[in-house]
């Protein structure tokens, strides 16, 4: 970089790109040339240490607040690294005792799918390793809930909604809520819940089949929940 100037104590800035390999230090050299060609030179040495990726969990599954087991687990995450030239390859650990490596990633983000064995609450963290073994990591937990667990919290976010709209939606959330916790009808074993508790999920399938519940559907732009 040249640049011409009358100051006294001309000041230039520089942004490195990448760290210096260790032990080696940039090489920082200045040269002064006046109007009559007369020039004078000087150098010094500089250590550009390596940053650490900063790496962000962007989503998962989906915002929902639990995954049955067996179903996968989307993750989705990001990273900052100001060092440009660095490459980068990442990892989930998803607490379980299994891992998923991804090899080279890139900033635009990084992805990974998993299904979990067991019911719990998992620790899962994603972490990303630039080429100067500087890694960083972020962590979440994720909720596993067995099927008939599932279906219970299912119903209790229904039973959440109850008295947000008009008679006739609680009506139609009331009817749900009974068809997923065997009360439809006076029927013991008809719900979903219920059989998806014994393990049976075909009938719980075929219940549901039967006697579809109405869905529930959100209107965010007025805050309001409406069963159709
Ligand atoms: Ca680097
Ligand atoms: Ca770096």
């Amino acid at each position: 970089m040249c640049k011409e100037s009358t100051e006294a104590d001309p000041q230039v800035n520089h942004t490195y790109l990448d760290n210096n390999t260790p032990g080696t230090p940039y090489t920082v050299s200045s040269a002064v040339t006046d109007a009559a060609g007369a020039a004078a030179t000087d150098s010094t040495t500089i250590d550009v240490a390596n940053v650490t990726p900063e790496v962000t969990i962007t989503g998962v599954m989906a915002g929902r607040p639990f995954a049955p087991v067996g179903i996968d687990v989307p993750l989705t995450a990001t990273f900052t690294d100001p060092g440009t030239l660095d490459t980068h390859v990442g990892a989930v650990t998803w607490g379980d005792g299994s891992a998923t490596n991804l090899g080279a990633v890139q900033r635009s983000g990084l992805s990974a799918t998993h299904a979990f064995a067991s019911p719990g609450n998992y620790q899962v963290e994603a972490a990303v390793t630039d080429k100067d073994n500087g890694a960083g990591t972020a962590t979440t937990s994720v909720t596993v809930l067995s099927p008939g667990a599932a279906a219970d919290a299912i119903t209790g976010l229904l039973k959440g909604l109850l008295g947000r709209g008009d008679a006739q939606t609680d009506a139609l959330l009331r009817t749900a809520i009974d068809q997923l916790g065997s009360r439809n009808s006076g029927v013991a074993t008809n719900g979903a819940a219920a059989l998806l508790r014994g393990g049976d999920r075909v009938a719980a399938l075929e219940s549901s089949a039967k006697r579809r519940p109405p869905s529930v559907q959100s209107h965010a732009s007025t805050s309001r929940w409406c069963v159709c």
